[in-house]
């Protein structure tokens, strides 16, 4: 942990945002907390397979990296997702962003290229956004960039690659299996290269943290040290959901994670808002619609931002708000 009082070279080290990443940002519900009740995203879960295998994953499940454990989303083709995206955007104009963020790793997953060229043809507009373990990161950043994706999630949970051997069991990496401090190693490595070239590159980068009692919590700090070093704009401290290999460890109380966020707020901007959606989430991330009845979808089919705020109300009165 920094000490108190410590002074920090360059507390916001990211880098000057031109306008259109600037709307960007101030229109995503994830990179602005003011958005998060304006704005939505649409998830679309075109990504099933991953490339590495965590320790508090099971993988029957979304990845948890991202999203909420013990939540299985129906895998989409691109083609069905485009569909989705085409009647869910006419019908609730206030999403902005279209993200994919699962069910396994987006980047080892043709699809998700494939997807997100067909939404950028179609809907130039919005905001293409992806999250990822950074594995591939150094080697698909071309065809990331190529395919219009502008706020990049990469969760890195150590930078240290002695405790990152703790989290991953291993990595499948150029057709071998890599485990240890050596899949650790590569892991690590290409996280770091592939967010500083993704930087330079010109997208926003947000970093997820999985907080795990007694294996990185008192590292966290030290991530947050790099990030601000990097110039990633925003950190997203999660807690650890214990399952899988993990089933017996204890998850942080809500008290270890906030002084957690407010150790590393001196390095870089917290996200406290969080709310590890699904791999299919869509509509406000207070309001997952994936899992709205059609009544309660049609209330909510509204064009204006007062018609939406009027609605919002109605599902307060009904006690009906999730
Ligand atoms: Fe999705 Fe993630 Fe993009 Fe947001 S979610 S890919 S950055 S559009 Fe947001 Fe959901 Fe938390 Fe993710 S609340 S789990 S941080
Ligand atoms: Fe599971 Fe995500 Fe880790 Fe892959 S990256 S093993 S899907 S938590």
């Amino acid at each position: 942990m920094p000490e108190k009082n410590q002074t920090v070279e360059n507390p916001d080290n990211s880098p000057e945002y031109g306008e259109e990443l600037l709307r960007k940002i101030a229109e995503h519900p994830c990179y602005d907390k003011k958005a998060q009740h304006k704005y939505g995203r649409i998830h679309l879960a075109v990504a099933p397979k991953c490339n590495i295998q965590c320790n508090f994953c099971v993988r029957e499940f979304d990845c948890v990296n991202e999203s909420r454990p013990g939540v299985t989303s129906k895998v989409l083709s691109p083609q069905e997702a485009l569909e989705k995206t085409r009647q869910i955007v006419a019908d609730y104009p206030f999403i902005k962003v279209v993200g994919i963020a699962g069910p396994g790793d987006p980047l080892a997953n043709d699809a998700t290229f494939e997807t997100f060229e067909l939404i950028k043809n179609e809907f130039p507009e919005l905001t293409l956004c992806m999250s990822t373990n950074g594995l591939l990161l150094p080697e698909k950043l071309q065809e990331i960039l190529r395919v219009g994706v502008s706020t990049l999630t990469v969760t890195v949970n150590a930078i240290d690659p002695e405790i990152q051997a703790k989290i991953v069991d291993h990595i499948v990496y150029h057709g071998k299996v890599y485990r240890g401090v050596e899949a650790a190693e590569i892991q690590v490595k290409n996280q770091l290269e592939g967010i500083k070239a993704a930087i330079d590159a010109g997208l926003v980068l947000k970093v997820n943290t999985v907080l795990i009692p007694g294996i990185n919590d008192r590292h966290v700090v030290e991530i947050a040290r790099k990030l601000n070093e990097l110039g990633v704009y925003i950190m997203n401290v999660m807690p650890l959901i214990n399952q899988g290999a993990f089933a017996d460890l204890e998850p942080p109380t809500a008290e270890e994670r906030k002084a957690v966020q407010e150790a590393c707020e001196p390095y870089v901007m917290q996200m406290r808002h969080c709310r590890q959606c699904r791999a299919d989430a869509y509509g406000l991330l207070a309001q997952d619609m994936s899992q709205m009845s059609e009544e309660r979808r049609k209330i909510i089919k509204i064009h204006t931002k007062e018609e939406m705020e009027k609605a919002r109300e109605v599902l307060n009165k009904n006690g009906k708000a999730e």
